[in-house]
């Protein structure tokens, strides 16, 4: 595909939304065609799927299994008519959350086969791939204390219990490390500003050399 595909991962209140925000108008200021977008969402699916995960909007809360599956439906749905077509167009994409979400929180979280969620983010992407991730890493009391002063509430997933937060953040430290050529991590405890430092570092450093930035 022409475009390229940046996405943020990372556990709760890492500042995924804010630096996803922030690094999509940079991009757009170098001229670049940027699509900004999140999972689960950015269709009327996935923004549906979006509120039966989060705050029980089917009036019973899905059960793990349900989960999983649910993640991948909007993820296909964003894969197939939204990222497919603006990557093949040669359109940026920022992307706050992706497949590893699905490995970090129902893999390492949950406790599914990591190698069976693999599978099954690979029938939902079809070929889209991340070219990049940024792993905005936080310890989760830090993060998850940011998101609570932020919204005043938790949300479904939020409310899970500190280890399974404390698992998923490993996940996620474990995933990079077994693909360095793929994901930057960055300490995501820094202000705001650092934070944006090392994310627009990070995408000259991996993107430039291969011309695409
Ligand atoms: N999920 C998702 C799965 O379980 N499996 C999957 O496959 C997928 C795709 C998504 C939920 O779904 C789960 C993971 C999540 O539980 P969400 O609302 O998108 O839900 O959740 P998050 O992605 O975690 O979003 P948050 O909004 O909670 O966190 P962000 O986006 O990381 O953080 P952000 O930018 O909103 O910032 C949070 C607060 O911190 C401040 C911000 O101003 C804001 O108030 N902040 C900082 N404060 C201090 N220092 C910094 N460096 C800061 N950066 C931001």
């Amino acid at each position: 595909m022409k475009g390229c595909l940046i996405s943020f991962e990372g556990p709760e209140g890492g500042g995924k939304s804010t630096q996803a925000r922030t690094l999509a108008a940079a991009l757009r200021s170098r001229g670049l065609e940027v699509l900004e977008t999140r999972e689960p969402g950015g269709t009327k699916l996935g923004e549906t799927v979006r509120g039966i995960l989060q705050n029980d909007l089917a009036g019973e809360p899905p059960c793990d299994a349900a989960e999983a599956l649910l993640f991948c439906a909007a993820r296909a749905q964003l894969c197939r008519n939204v990222l497919a077509p603006a990557l093949s167009r040669g359109a940026w994409v920022v992307l706050d959350r992706f497949t590893d979400s699905t490995l970090a929180y129902q893999g390492y979280g949950r406790g599914f086969s990591v190698d069976t969620l693999r599978a099954m983010n690979s029938f939902a992407t079809g070929p889209v791939r991340p070219n990049l991730t940024l792993l905005l890493d936080v310890p989760p009391e830090t993060g998850l204390a940011r998101a609570l002063a932020r919204s005043g509430s938790k949300d479904r997933i939020e409310s899970a219990p500190a280890e399974f937060h404390r698992r998923l953040r490993e996940g996620y430290l474990e995933l990079a490390q077994k693909e360095p050529e793929r994901f930057v991590v960055i300490d995501a405890t820094a202000p705001e500003q650092v934070v944006r430092d090392r994310v627009m570092a990070a995408v000259d450093d991996r993107l430039r050399p291969a011309g695409r930035c």
